[in-house]
């Protein structure tokens, strides 16, 4: 089949990496799908509005009938879960609906997918995240986490995430279902949420230098991320659904950076070059346990799917914030 008559349903299509996703499928002749939830989502009509292509379901991922009901009109041959209760910090406050969306959300979504896909057609990608990795120095490979590393998760997210893993591989392993999990690095951009920590810099940034704020209140600084550009990794995900036999995948950069080196580049994006007095730290934004550092090895993805980034953390850092510099929204 080619890919000009394939369908694609999509949980999660209001976030970053649905909109990413949405463009590269339609770009690619897919005919989309996304499931939408609650009644009165005010994104449902910003997002009918930026993707006018994609199909809009209404479901949510703790209620199965919904899904099923979705499965039934996409009649999807790619189906991609990237749906999730997905702000670490928030999960340590919400840790039941945590477990309820992030955890088993993935079990009502495979179950919907086996029962209504008896001919085993269907290939199902589960948004898998490196917080299941947890950073902690005993378990932490020198060259990054790979497909084969220890999971030590260090928030209710992260083990909501290592179930639904788990139960992506379990359903694979029992009823010979096509299914992957893309072990995802942090991924940013221009459609990345203010609540997090990359966004919300670039944000600030971009309102100090339109004299809009005169300063930044974050958590800790010293945290280290592997910071990649969420164009790129939608284009692994696609990737990992076309491959003969279904596997597990990291994506990441192999370079890890501190909080403080993107608000030293964010700055110097507006020329300022010593950030220390426009930043304050707030206990409020400091989490019970926190993953030190996340450094990933992308190797396999980079052979296996000939999956490659094109943007570098200097490049990813400049382009957040000329974005934010000249959109409308920093100004509300
Ligand atoms: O931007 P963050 O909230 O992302 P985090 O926790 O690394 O999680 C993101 O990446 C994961 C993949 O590794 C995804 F699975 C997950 O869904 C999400 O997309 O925080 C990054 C770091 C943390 O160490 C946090 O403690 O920034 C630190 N931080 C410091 N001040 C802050 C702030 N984080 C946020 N959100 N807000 C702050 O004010």
């Amino acid at each position: 089949m080619s890919d000009t008559n394939k369908r694609a349903l999509i949980t999660g299509i209001t976030g970053q990496d649905g909109g990413h996703l949405a463009a590269l499928l339609h770009e690619k002749g897919y005919e989309v799908f996304g499931i939408i939830r609650g009644q009165h989502n005010p994104r449902r009509q910003i997002t009918q509005q930026e993707f006018p292509y994609v199909n809009l379901i209404d479901a949510d991922l703790t209620d199965q009938s919904s899904l099923v009901r979705a499965m039934q009109l996409a009649k999807p041959d790619e189906v991609y879960n990237l749906a999730a209760i997905s702000h670490v910090g928030y999960s340590f406050k919400n840790p039941q609906l945590t477990a309820d969306v992030t955890g088993k959300g993935v079990l009502n979504m495979l179950e919907a997918v086996r029962l209504t896909d008896k001919d085993r057609n269907v290939r199902f990608y589960q948004a898998s995240t490196s917080e299941m990795f947890g950073g902690l120095d005993y378990n932490r490979p020198e060259k990054g986490y790979d497909e084969n590393s220890h999971f030590h998760p260090r928030s209710p997210y992260g083990v909501a995430k290592l179930y639904g893993h788990w139960i992506t591989k379990n359903y694979r392993e029992s009823y010979d279902m096509y299914n992957v999990s893309g072990i995802l690095f942090n991924h940013e951009g221009e459609r990345r949420g203010v609540e997090f920590v990359t966004r919300k810099i670039t944000h600030a940034v971009a309102r100090i230098k339109l004299g809009l704020q005169d300063h930044i209140e974050l958590g800790d600084l010293w945290p280290k991320r592997d910071w990649g550009y969420a164009g790129d990794y939608v284009e692994g995900m696609w990737r990992m659904l076309q491959q003969d036999k279904p596997d597990d995948y990291v994506l990441a950069t192999g370079e890890t950076h501190t909080i403080e080196e993107f608000l030293d580049l964010a700055f110097k994006e507006i020329g300022i070059e010593d950030w220390k007095p426009y930043v304050k730290q707030n206990p409020a934004f400091m989490r019970p346990a926190e993953v030190d550092i996340l450094l990933g090895n992308p190797e396999k993805a980079e052979k296996v799917l000939g999956w490659e980034r094109k943007v570098d953390f200097p490049g990813l850092v400049k382009l957040m914030v000329e974005h934010d510099l000249t959109i409308e929204e920093t100004k509300i």
